[in-house]
């Protein structure tokens, strides 16, 4: 079993589609072992992206993840960082393929509605800067 970090960004769940992301994540077999919904601080926002920090995007980026309430995710399977990130679809939705989540819900490539980590440590300290072990089922 791996496990995973996903965020569903704000973008998204502004626009009501928390519910068709969760139901996505379910039938491709993932067991959600966290989840909470919480509002960013903008200093959250630049702790967790501090890997970005060098690039162009990153004041916006840190402003748009931090303007409205996001849901956190540990999620659970066999292969889950390959899988979340093929079930996600590429960072450019147009980019995307057909079916994936960004193809469906994304806005641009900033407010592409998902989040996850793109190795094991990543994850490893993705996981932690969200959920306590305790919170981890
Ligand atoms: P991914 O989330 O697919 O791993 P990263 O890690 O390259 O992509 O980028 C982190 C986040 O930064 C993306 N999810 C997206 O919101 C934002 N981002 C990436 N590239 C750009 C860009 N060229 N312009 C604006 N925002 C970007």
């Amino acid at each position: 079993m791996e496990r995973t970090f996903a965020i569903i960004k704000p973008d998204a769940v502004e626009r009501k589609l928390a519910g068709k992301i969760l139901a996505r994540i379910e039938e491709k077999g993932f067991t959600i072992a966290g989840m909470k919904k919480i509002q960013l601080t903008r200093k959250q926002a630049e702790g967790f992206y501090y890997v970005h920090n060098e690039r162009p995007f990153f004041n916006d980026l840190c402003a748009f993840m931090s303007r409205s309430p996001v849901i956190v995710l540990c999620l659970e399977k066999e292969n889950a960082i390959a899988d979340w990130r093929t079930l996600m679809g590429a960072t450019n939705p147009a980019n995307a393929e057909p079916g994936t989540i960004r193809k469906d819900f994304a806005v641009n490539i900033e407010e592409n509605s998902s989040h996850g980590s793109d190795a094991p440590e990543t994850a490893a300290f993705e996981i932690p800067y969200f959920f306590s072990a305790l919170e981890l089922v």
